[in-house]
């Protein structure tokens, strides 16, 4: 693939873009709106402009990204179909015969020589071309972020140019062309250039691919709440308006559609709200039973300690508890940096970030486990408050204060300060695995964000090849 060496990486994008014939477009696991948008906008505009392309992503697309137009297109996994070719050297001796033997799922390939005999020398291993020229990987810090459809697929990405385009300050820089402005609130705010520089032609820009770049820009901002919220956002967004981004019906579908099965369960889980006065703790459980009688799944309930964090008076410490198997899981956020999260994470072998850490507890009885975790709470409340010993301190109360909490359909209320929601950056990093390159994601963070158990072994292995990657 031609290409000038000097000119700038949008410059270089346009070049190889334009040489390529098929393009696979990848996004990370776990995708989220900006990875989904971003992707679905380019597949578009690069089947505007002619060429073939694939969406692929390594888990399913969530549900309430269903009303993206050609969101039915990503696909899981992806054939990069290069022939593995061994290459026999016949300068002193001929074949006579070449055939193969089964054993077991081992394949042993037997030539035969005419006379003399070939040497290990004499055979070359070499690849196919594949079907693919080209890859764009978006919202991608790194590589393994893609999942198996990179770990699957090692030799095809070290083969073929990617071209990498984000807006994570942790970007590894894996591309032969990185575009990455970690400056960008997501990847969405930032194809829109990718594109101009690809085309001059106005025309391609239509309503659909503005509503698939609207959608990453409100997610990753939470609709414009959080802090990497920046003037160029509003400037993006207003083009994609312009152009007929549907942003009406993103927020609808995002963040005003509950399946009846959640606010059957959100209505259990508020019904079960207790506030201590006195600590400022605010905290509700999810039981098994829970789940299994309002219909709903772990996944159902991830909105809903961000509600409570933004929507609980006075609170400063919230806590969700949820009956596993044989496991009760606890998330733990603040509504202030002043109190540290991962300090009461701490004490039960958790971990996680300032605001937000979760830890898990071995056990089958959640009444017993929230007594137990909630007396250690309102001590370390004791000792950060009063600065006393527990023994000496306020009798403890138990007087429980029932205040009716307003849970807003609105991800967070416009006065309030932005919510650890599930597109603030410490969240969004957390799925994107980025925060803190130094360390692996402990299962205890993970917990925070998303209450998969079946996940976390996937996680810790992510969190492990993040950690060969910085050898
Ligand atoms: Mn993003």
């Amino acid at each position: 693939m031609k290409m000038s060496d000097n000119s700038s990486p949008l410059e270089q994008i346009r070049q190889i873009t334009e040489q390529s014939k098929k393009i696979l477009i990848a996004t990370h696991r776990k995708p989220d709106g900006d990875g989904i948008g971003s992707a679905l906008a380019l597949f578009r505009f690069l089947q505007k402009i002619g060429k073939t392309a694939t969406l692929v992503c390594g888990d399913p697309i969530p549900d309430v990204y269903e009303f993206l137009p050609q969101v039915d297109q990503f696909e899981q996994s992806f054939s990069a179909n290069r022939d593995l070719i061994l290459t026999l050297d016949c300068a002193k001796t001929e074949v006579s015969k070449l055939k193969y033997s089964l054993d077991g799922d081992k394949m042993n390939i037997i030539i035969t020589p005419k006379r003399g005999g070939f040497l290990k020398e004499d055979v070359k291993f070499s690849y196919g071309e594949s079907e693919y020229d080209l890859i764009f990987v978006l919202d991608v810090a790194d590589l393994p972020q893609l999942g198996e459809v990179y770990t699957e697929n090692v030799d095809f990405f070290y083969h073929t140019p990617v071209i990498n385009i984000d807006h994570h300050i942790s970007n590894t820089k894996f591309g032969k062309v990185n575009y990455v402005d970690p400056s960008a609130s997501s990847t969405a705010e930032i194809m829109p250039r990718i594109f101009e520089n690809i085309s001059k032609d106005k025309d391609l820009m239509d309503p659909d691919i503005a509503t698939a770049l609207l959608t990453g820009i409100i997610t990753d901002t939470g609709s414009f709440q959080n802090p990497n919220t920046s003037p160029l956002s509003f400037e993006v967004a207003a083009d994609l308006l312009e152009v007929g981004g549907r942003q009406q019906e993103i927020i609808r579908k995002i963040y005003k559609t509950k399946r009846l099965s959640t606010l059957k369960l959100w209505g259990k889980i508020l019904s079960k709200i207790h506030y201590d006065n006195t600590y400022k703790i605010v905290w509700s459980s999810i039981s098994k039973d829970d789940l299994l009688s309002s219909g709903a799944n772990q996944d159902e309930s991830g909105g809903i300690i961000d509600e409570l964090l933004s929507n609980a008076p006075d609170s400063e410490i919230i806590l969700l508890f949820k009956e596993f198997e044989d496991v009760i899981s606890c998330s733990v956020r603040t509504t202030s940096p002043a109190i540290d999260a991962t300090q009461i994470a701490k004490i039960f072998d958790g971990g996680g970030h300032v605001q937000a850490a979760g830890f898990k507890i071995q056990s089958t009885d959640l009444g017993e486990v929230e007594t137990r975790v909630i007396r250690a709470i309102k001590d370390f409340q004791d000792k950060r408050l009063h600065k006393i010993h527990p023994q000496e301190g306020i009798p403890e109360k138990t007087q429980k204060i029932e205040k009716e909490i307003i849970i807003n359909n609105n991800p967070r209320p416009e006065n309030k300060k932005p919510a650890i929601g599930a597109n603030h950056p410490i969240v969004q990093n957390l799925q994107n695995g980025d925060t803190e390159p130094t360390r692996p994601l402990s299962t205890a963070e993970f917990g925070v964000t998303n209450f998969k158990p079946t996940i976390t072994d996937e996680v810790t292995k992510l969190g492990k090849e993040q950690t060969q990657n910085q050898k």
